[in-house]
C-alpha cells in the first residue's frame, strides 16, 4: 500500500454525466468549490473521450485555483492529460498496479471495492483509498450490485485500516450513520446535484461533518 498522501476529505462530490450536461460542468464545478468542497471527482459513462477531456481540463482549471482534489474516474489518460491528481479505478478498469506506473507515486488512486474480500485484497495493491458501496440503493448507477447496508461497511471498517470512501444512495439524513459505521468519507451524486442550491447544500453537509476531519459526525 502506498501510504496516503493527503487525507480525503470527508464529502466527496461526484460529478456524473448522466446528471450534469458537458455545458454545465464548469458552472456545477465552481458552485461545488464556492459550497467549501475541497474533492471532486468527475464520472463520465456517457460523453466521447474528447468531451471527457475537455470536461476534465475544465475541472481541472477550477479545481486548481481553489486547491481542490481533483478525481477522474475510470481513466488513468485523462488523469494524466488534464493533470488531475488521481484517479477512482472499479474492479474491470486498469489494474492498480499497471495504473501506478502510468501515474507515479504521487498521485491518488482510489479503487472500488464491494465486500471483504475485494477490500483485503486492494489493502495488497498501491492504493491511497477504497470506496465501498453500494451502500443504500441507488438510481444514479444501474449496475449497482445490492445495497450492503450500513452492517456491510461496519464489517469491512474491521477488516481494513485504509481510509474508506462510503458510496450509493448516501443522503444528508442518512450520511450520520455512515460515518457511525467508520466511512472516512462520503461520495454523493444525486443528493448534492439534484439540490436546488448546490453551493448551500455542499455547504450545509459541510457544516454537519464539521470543517477538517469529520471531528463532529466522528467524535459523537
Ligand atoms: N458506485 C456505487 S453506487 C454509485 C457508484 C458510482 C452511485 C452513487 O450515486 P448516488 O446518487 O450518490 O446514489
Ligand atoms: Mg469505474
Amino acid at each position: 500500500m502506498v501510504k496516503s498522501k493527503i487525507p480525503i476529505p470527508c464529502i466527496y462530490p461526484i460529478i456524473d454525466d448522466s446528471i450534469v450536461p458537458f455545458d454545465k460542468i464548469g458552472e456545477i464545478t465552481k458552485a461545488l468549490i464556492a459550497g467549501g468542497a475541497k474533492i471532486v471527482q468527475l464520472r463520465v459513462k456517457r460523453l466521447s473521450s474528447k468531451v471527457f477531456l475537455k470536461s476534465a481540463r475544465i475541472i481541472r482549471k477550477i479545481t486548481r485555483d481553489s486547491s481542490a482534489i481533483f478525481i477522474v474516474n475510470d481513466r488513468v489518460d485523462i488523469a494524466l492529460l488534464a493533470e488531475a491528481d488521481g484517479v477512482h479505478l472499479g474492479q474491470d478498469d486498469l489494474p492498480v498496479k499497471e495504473a501506478r506506473k502510468l501515474l507515479g507515486n504521487n498521485k491518488i488512486i482510489g479503487y472500488s471495492t464491494h465486500n471483504i474480500r475485494e477490500a483485503l485484497e486492494a489493502v495488497r495493491l498501491p492504493v491511497d483509498y477504497i470506496s465501498f458501496g453500494p451502500i443504500f440503493l441507488t438510481k444514479t448507477k444501474h449496475d449497482a450490485q445490492t445495497p450492503k447496508g450500513i452492517q456491510g461497511l461496519a464489517e469491512v471498517r474491521k477488516a481494513v485500516d485504509i481510509p474508506i470512501v462510503a458510496i450509493g444512495g448516501i443522503t444528508e439524513t442518512n450520511m450520520i450513520h455512515v460515518f457511525q459505521e467508520g466511512a472516512d468519507s462520503v461520495a454523493m451524486i444525486s443528493d448534492i446535484l439534484t439540490a436546488s442550491d448546490i453551493s448551500k447544500k455542499v455547504n450545509r453537509l459541510i457544516r454537519i461533518v464539521g470543517l477538517r476531519g469529520c471531528e463532529r459526525v466522528k467524535s459523537s
